[in-house]
């Protein structure tokens, strides 16, 4: 990756957290801990990797995204704004309604979104049925699903595992959100699952490791699960929930609470400020 693709992801990752927290505080409900963590690899993946067209959202041979974590949909509905699939002004009708933004992704009402989900395991499972169409259909489109550390201690997810594998959906890439916490703790106490690695290897995947905020990384390592042969590929990727917020950072009490007034603006001017230092670099 050159030096200015590399400055227009971390930009554009910078905006996503931006909007994120911005919709979270106007509707005074939302996501934003794993918002924020997942910003970098959601920014990737629309502006590095995947074929899409906001001018023809549902194009047949569009690549797909399901957001498995489907409440953290503050930064997906950003994503896409930034992408040119709705205006960025609509943001701020999140959880308004007054506006077709649900908590969490909803594919009747929202340009772009390839899968309602919120009721976590389930869109793993739906992703993978899209691969599997793909290969059914000889298309050559590939399909992301992004899952949450607890969202992956819910058994259909195993169960959609196990059949990515059977099927050899080397057309099927999960990228899991390893922020090492959830709803209410620490995943390591709520329910162990480590070692994923070695779990997702028993179960016939590729695996591969890198760190979630680091741009180059993830789009390195999504460019290789799409030379990867005859198995699906999960990419590990290790983040912090709350990453760009001082006081929200590793912190399990920002994982589903909108901050005050007073936090917001703190918040904001943090995230305002790497905004500036990366829109003056730019220049
Ligand atoms: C089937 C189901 N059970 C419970 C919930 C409630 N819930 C919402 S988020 C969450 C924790 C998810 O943790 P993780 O996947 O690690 O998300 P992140 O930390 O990335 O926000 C839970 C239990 C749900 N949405 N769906």
């Amino acid at each position: 990756m050159d030096a200015k693709e590399l400055h227009s992801l971390t930009l554009t990752a910078a905006k996503v957290r931006s909007l994120a927290l911005d919709a979270v505080f106007a509707a005074s409900s939302g996501h934003i801990g794993g918002s924020l963590s997942v910003a970098d690899i959601l920014t990737v993946l629309y502006f590095h990797t995947m074929k899409v067209d906001p001018a023809d959202p549902t194009a047949p041979g569009r690549d797909r995204l399901v957001l498995s974590k489907g409440h953290t949909s503050p930064a997906l509905y950003a994503a896409l704004a930034l992408k040119g699939f709705f205006p960025q002004e609509e943001l701020k009708l999140f959880r308004s309604i007054q506006g077709h933004f649900s908590g969490h992704p909803d594919m009747v009402h929202v340009k772009g979104v390839d899968m309602s989900t919120g009721s976590l395991g389930q869109g793993i499972s739906a992703a993978v049925g899209m691969a599997l169409a793909g290969k059914l259909d000889k298309k050559d489109y590939r399909v992301y699903a992004v899952l949450g550390d607890g969202e992956i201690e819910e058994g259909q997810v195993w169960e959609a595992a196990m059949a990515a594998a059977k099927y050899h959906l080397d057309n099927f890439c999960a990228i899991v959100d390893v922020n090492g916490l959830q709803i209410d703790g620490a995943t390591a106490d709520v329910m162990p699952s480590e070692p994923l690695d070695k779990k997702f290897e028993s179960f016939n995947w590729h695996v591969l490791k890198v760190d979630g905020h680091d741009i180059e990384a993830i789009a390195a390592a999504l460019d290789k699960a799409a030379t990867l042969k005859d198995k699906p590929t999960v990419i590990l990727a290790k983040t912090v929930k709350g990453k760009g917020v001082s006081f929200m950072e590793n912190d399990a009490g920002w994982h589903g609470k909108a901050p005050n007034a007073e936090q917001y603006e703190k918040a904001r001017a943090e995230l305002a400020a790497v905004l500036e230092k990366l829109e003056k670099e730019g220049k």
